[in-house]
């Protein structure tokens, strides 16, 4: 006999009291067991309530914003057997942390951190813990990394707080809702931190850092992670291919939709990859709208000749990750010059001799370091980061450098270049680029840099265009120095020692002119370094 039945809010573990935040269906409905009939949310986890089982929507007892607890009433379903009435019952919904909010919404208490959804991932090695019991991170640090045969996915925060606790350790198998670590948030925050092992919030370059392998063409699976979604909007963005971290959420707090995956799936809302819960930094690094390109080609190179398969260094997938990033949300411009080093050169030659007692070998790059420091206090905007509509100019000089490693490139950094010593530099250089060859650098060995340069001066080549490491607003790319007969009258020339200078330039906050004159001032501190006296 077919009856109608309630269908109650089933087990939800500690949850009580929890907001509906989104009811996907309407009375008349008639929907099929295991599709989501609301969404709930609590601080800690995006929890939907599956259909029990198959029937038509007779009523509904809830609107958006009611609270609801384990056995509470949502709606009834009318043409339902008995028995099914039964079974009904006994159906779990499995919560899934989600990107929060908003952190400041965080209430005080301890949240358990749980692998949100990672695709069709399970038991993936967990291959790096970034943080400790007592660390203060903020959301969207990374907290750890996990490593599937396909894609390397760091999970980040979902809230702010303070470590508490970590339970799992490296090499442990974790899946999606497999818990990570406690967090402590709000006041029960404030007391963590103000224990003895509190450390400070890791810094945002080690977030920049965090990235997946996003597969060719597919989904972004970190990107994926991240997004402000409920399960069932999770699931349909899968069903229909589409990349949550490119999607607009209209919903509270940014949170996405379904009619929003929808919308996107059919092309008609712009996608904007900016972190979840929090409003995009405009130009600096949000605001990628709809950039519809084709799907990646899919092609059995199998059947051309014989292969052979090598999955890519992690670093390179990271950097990887962040180079295109960088490529497609900076507008680049690259301004090439040479300066005259035939001096120069013969100082640093003089220089090494003097030193070689010391160990101390000097190369064109510390020379190089301090023309940059020169160039970077004449023209102040290249020393600086986009914040939103505002330029962050900074009165420190850190220089990163790219140092080739085995296992990919790295871009160690030098604090302090303006009070540093050429030797000092080269030291720091040699030792910093030999943690990186060893995959031992430290991850705040590689942050607040203010500007790079990139040297294939030790290789060959003429000119390359160096992407700008972000946040950074530029990036001096160096080649060989090779001989060049120079004429500065049109009636006699001399040889001079010629170094190729590629400037790539960030053209939302530098102009052309203010390029050219910084490789010119740049070109010139090199050709005569009693300029940086001026
Ligand atoms: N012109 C001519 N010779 C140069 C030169 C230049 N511009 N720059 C360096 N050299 C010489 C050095 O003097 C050295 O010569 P000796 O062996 O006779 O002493 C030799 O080339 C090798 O230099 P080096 O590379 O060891 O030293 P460095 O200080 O110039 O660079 C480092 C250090 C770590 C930056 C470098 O080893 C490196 O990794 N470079 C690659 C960076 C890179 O991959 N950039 C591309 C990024 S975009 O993908």
């Amino acid at each position: 006999m077919s009856n109608a039945i309630d269908i109650k809010v089933p087990d939800i573990g500690d949850f009580k009291d929890v907001p509906v935040i989104e009811i996907f269906v309407k009375v008349g409905d008639t929907v099929k067991a295991e599709d989501p009939l609301v969404s709930l949310e609590s601080d800690k986890a995006t929890m939907d309530v599956p259909a029990p089982q198959g029937g038509k929507v007779k009523s509904i007892a809830v609107k958006v914003g009611d609270k609801v607890s384990e056995g509470s009433i949502l709606m009834a379903f009318e043409g339902v057997s008995a028995a099914m009435a039964q079974a009904a019952a006994a159906v779990a919904v499995k919560p899934s942390v989600s990107a929060p909010p908003s952190p400041v919404s965080a209430p005080a208490g301890v949240a358990e951190v749980r692998v949100p959804d990672i695709g069709d991932f399970k038991d993936v090695p967990v291959i790096e813990i970034f943080v400790k019991v007592g660390d203060a991170v903020t959301a969207e640090d990374p907290l750890i990394s996990l490593e599937s045969d396909k894609a390397t996915m760091d999970v980040p925060a979902p809230l702010s707080g303070v470590v508490q606790a970590i339970q799992v350790k490296l090499g442990d198998k974790v899946s999606e809702g497999s818990v990570i670590l406690a967090l402590a948030t709000g006041d029960a925050k404030t007391a963590a931190a103000s224990g003895p092992t509190a450390a400070p919030a890791l810094a945002p370059a080690r977030a920049a850092a965090s990235a997946s392998a996003a597969p060719a063409g597919g989904i972004d699976e970190t990107a994926f992670a991240l997004a402000y979604a409920g399960p069932a909007v999770r699931k349909l963005a899968r069903e229909l291919g589409v990349n949550l971290g490119s999607v607009q959420g209209s919903g509270d707090h940014g949170r996405i939709l379904r009619e929003d995956v929808q919308a996107f799936a059919k092309g008609g809302v712009a996608a904007q990859p900016a972190a979840p819960g929090k409003a995009a930094p405009a130009p600096a690094g949000g605001g990628v709208t709809g950039i519809d390109l084709l799907p990646w080609p899919n092609v059995d190179f199998a059947k051309f000749g014989p292969i052979d398969r090598k999955d890519l260094p992690r670093i390179k997938k990271i950097s990887g990750a962040n180079l295109h990033r960088n490529w497609v949300v900076i507008p680049h411009v690259t301004t090439h010059d040479e300066a005259d080093i035939t001096d120069l050169e013969q100082f640093r030659v003089q220089m090494n001799k003097e030193l070689e007692k010391s160990g101390v070998k000097i190369s064109m790059l510390p020379f190089m370091m301090k023309a940059a420091v020169a160039a970077l206090k004449k023209f102040p905007e290249f020393n600086a980061s986009l914040d939103g509509d505002a330029l962050v100019l900074k009165n420190y000089w850190h220089i990163g450098f790219a140092a080739d490693t085995p296992n990919g490139l790295m871009v160690p950094v030098i604090r302090d270049v303006d009070r540093k010593t050429v030797p000092e530099i080269a030291k720091e250089m040699g030792e910093l680029a030999k943690l990186a060859r060893d995959g031992k650098l430290k991850p705040d060995q590689m942050q607040g840099g203010t500007f790079t340069i990139s040297s294939l001066g030790g290789i060959g080549g003429i000119y390359f265009t160096p992407i700008i490491n972000a946040p950074e607003v530029s990036i001096m790319g160096v080649c060989k120095s090779y001989w060049k007969n120079v004429s500065t009258d049109g009636k006699s020339s001399s040889w001079r020692l010629t170094l190729p200078l590629s400037l790539s330039w960030d053209h939302r906050v530098i102009d052309g002119a203010a390029a050219a004159r910084f490789n010119v001032y740049f070109a010139q501190v090199l050709a005569d370094l009693r300029r940086v006296l001026f």
